[in-house]
């Protein structure tokens, strides 16, 4: 077996893809703060393909880890030379296997800030790109404005030369640019986030507008947050994956990364620092995302929480699982036309029939196990994003609602019992899990959360939809029954 590394890729193993480019030449222009499964399957992919392709070799990857979770990508990557392992798999059984070289060092700024801010501070460095999580942004979905409460955050208001968060670090890291004369560098939101570079901008000049005035204004003239649509299912790597690669390619991967094969990245053309030329290899650059930012959120998105939240709730472990079952097909599928494309704008380029075809083909692949456990997750920041605001202006138009007041309502019982209707135990991953849960002695009061839920609890029609689902919920009818009754 060998363990994954420089010296690994330099024997080139036969059964992979010969690797082409010779790392040792290469230099970083980016730094990437979040480095997940999805980074490494998306961003840093497509930077792989531009060097297989002599391209590129001044804009590498510097990964960068903010939080103390991050300890275990910083080890595995450290002891890999950054490399990875990216299993691409098909619908029809075929499995890809590729060696990652895109990210070139990886700094845990959680354990050495220094070092982090002088590699952020540094003129090759063009652009910062960001992973984060929706909730990462730390914005109040209510009242659209940045947190200043957090104790982090208060700590980084205060103290500028040792941050805590992203927010310090950049806010620090620019104004070294600042001082030293070097151009700002380009902010490249790739959360899954409605306009999630304004956002990104909003919550950045927030921050950076209390702590110091002139690196706001500074930013204000130079730092630019270009608008990204991202799109590629990854599952979170399991034992199978480590498995896989240590029987079919005797390679030990302590941290590999599992895909589909569809790939997407639609970014908004503002770098005025450069950019590397990520066209030659499929990202497409444009004028103005929203409109694709908005169809992938409300319907890829809002399609896994509609299959993955009742899902958890009736016992299916993944979306495959879900996609198995014909009554949460069909209620994805009304989901999509009837609630969640009213809403949509125009797209002359797209036809949204064969996308939502195409996403329940991608969501039916059966080699991808996606579990409803990472769809659920963190569901207190991602719904909503990707469905209240549908909610809210259906109820404004007087648009369908009443698919989603049953996820809403499942998504109650979810929390209140933390069982599914097997009474197993369901693996609740949320930060605002125990508030959450705090709010459920009755089904309005959770609505009351006008953080995550903002005004749809004032709906009179809503409500009643929404405490009805409860209410059948609570008496013992299964989920599937009442999704059946809403088809
Ligand atoms: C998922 C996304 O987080 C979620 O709930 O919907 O991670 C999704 O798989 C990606 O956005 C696909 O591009």
């Amino acid at each position: 077996m060998t363990p994954l590394s420089q010296k690994f890729w330099d024997q080139r193993l036969p059964q992979l893809e010969i690797l082409t480019y010779d790392r040792s030449c290469l230099q970083q222009g980016i730094v990437h703060i979040g480095v997940g499964g999805f980074h490494r399957s998306h961003q840093a992919y497509y930077m792989h393909q531009l060097l297989k392709q002599g391209k590129g070799a001044d804009w590498t990857i510097c990964g960068m880890g903010i939080r103390p979770e991050d300890q275990g990508i910083f080890e595995a990557l450290k002891s890999q030379d950054g490399l990875y392992s990216l299993i691409t798999r098909h619908p029809d059984g075929q499995i890809d296997t590729e060696i990652i070289g895109a990210i070139t060092q990886f700094i845990w700024a959680y354990l050495d800030p220094e070092n982090a801010l002088e590699k952020l501070a540094s003129e090759h460095i063009k652009i910062v790109s960001l992973t984060i999580t929706e909730g990462g942004y730390n914005f109040d979905a209510n009242t659209g404005d940045f947190d200043f409460s957090h104790p982090y955050i208060q700590f980084d208001l205060a103290k500028p030369e040792k941050p805590k968060t992203v927010f310090g670090f950049i806010a620090e890291a620019l104004r070294r640019r600042m001082l030293n004369g070097v151009r700002s560098f380009t902010i490249l939101s790739c959360d899954n986030i409605q306009h999630n570079g304004t956002i990104a901008q909003k919550m950045f000049f927030a921050f950076a507008e209390k702590q110091d005035p002139l690196v706001y204004e500074w930013m204000v003239e130079n730092t630019v947050f270009p608008n990204t649509m991202v799109d590629r299912i990854t599952p979170l790597t399991t034992k199978k994956d480590t498995d896989y690669l240590e029987t079919n390619h005797s390679i030990k991967d302590l941290w590999p990364v599992t895909c589909e094969p569809f790939i997407q990245w639609i970014v908004e053309d503002q770098f005025p620092s450069g950019r590397p030329p990520l066209e030659e290899v499929g990202v497409q650059f444009v004028s103005d995302v929203k409109p694709y930012e908005k169809m992938k959120l409300r319907l890829l998105n809002a399609g896994h929480s509609v299959l993955g939240i009742p899902g958890a709730l009736f016992g299916h472990p993944t979306i495959y699982a879900c996609m198995e079952d014909t009554v949460f097909v069909q209620f994805m599928r009304s989901f999509m036309d009837e609630e969640a494309t009213p809403t949509l704008d125009p797209l002359p380029d797209v036809d949204l029939t064969t996308y939502k075809d195409s996403l329940q083909t991608r969501f039916a692949n059966p080699t991808i196990k996606d579990s409803v456990d990472r769809i659920c997750s963190e569901s207190s920041a991602k719904l909503p994003v990707f469905l209240i605001e549908t909610i809210a202006e259906n109820i404004k138009h007087k648009g369908q609602f009443k698919r989603s007041a049953l996820v809403i309502a499942s998504w109650y019982v979810y929390h209140k019992y933390g069982v599914n209707e097997q009474k197993k135990a369901l693996v609740i991953m949320d930060n605002q899990a125990s508030v959450l849960k705090k709010n459920t002695k009755n089904p309005i009061q959770f609505l009351s959360l006008s953080s995550i839920f903002g005004s749809i609890g004032s709906s009179p029609e809503f409500t009643e939809l929404y405490t009805k689902a409860v209410q059948k919920l609570e008496s013992g009818n299964s989920i599937r029954e009442l999704m059946i009754q809403t088809l």
